[in-house]
């Protein structure tokens, strides 16, 4: 018999990113609703699944598998039929350009850190001079992106929704919960991601117990 879908994590912007994945794909999974700093992911049981102790984690059949970009594209390649990803060519490209800058230069490198150093002193220690370079990287690095909204396209990658536009406005919510000025265009387009009904049932999902 087939192994249960299953999906660790609730309550993050990276797990809604994939329950986000797994309702627009219209995909069954069972919901574990384990939290960060709750110690549910440091118990023995969860570590065997992932040693590195973080949520989201999805459970695929025997497939067992980390980092919410990652797990967004796996699903959108393996269950999308078109949807979600690009199947190829240039557009394609382009999603991974978009799910690396996201990855890396939105997630990693600011909104990350103003996680860690604003909203977490007490785990990750004080940092004023980290979050004000991190602030003033975020702003210069979305106002560039904001020329490739320029041209009217509806979601980052065109007309179609991606996996990219799932990433993207999770760091846009978390931008603005940090009280991070986004420049019109992204406000516009956050607008737009948000109205799609999968997002609704995404938050739902994720929501805390
Ligand atoms: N790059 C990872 C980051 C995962 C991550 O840091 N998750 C946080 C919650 S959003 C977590 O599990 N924190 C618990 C901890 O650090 O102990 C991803 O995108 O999935």
């Amino acid at each position: 018999m087939a192994k249960e879908r299953v999906l660790w994590g609730v309550g993050s912007a990276r797990a809604l990113r994939v329950h986000w994945a797994l309702i627009e794909l219209g995909l069954e999974y069972r919901s574990e609703r384990i939290q960060s700093r709750s110690g549910e992911t440091e118990t023995p049981a969860y570590r065997r699944l992932n040693p590195r102790g973080k949520i989201p984690v999805l459970e695929d059949g025997g497939l067992v598998l980390c980092e919410s970009g990652a797990i967004v594209t796996y699903l959108a390649e393996t269950y999308g039929n078109g949807r979600l990803i690009p199947a190829g060519g240039a557009e394609r490209a382009k999603y991974f350009e978009w799910v690396s800058f996201i990855s890396m230069e939105i997630d990693a490198t600011t909104l990350y850190v103003l996680r860690r150093h604003e909203a977490l002193p007490e785990i990750y220690g004080e940092a004023p001079t980290a979050n004000a370079a991190a602030r003033g990287y975020f702003d210069r690095m979305i106002t560039a992106a904001a020329r490739d909204l320029e041209d009217g396209r509806r979601y980052l990658l065109g007309a179609e929704f991606s996996g990219a536009d799932i990433l993207m406005t999770t760091c846009l919510d978390w931008a603005l919960a940090y009280r991070v000025p986004l420049p019109e265009p992204w406000l516009a387009y956050r607008e737009r991601t948000t109205a799609r009904p999968a997002h609704g049932r995404a938050e739902a999902a994720n929501a805390v117990p």
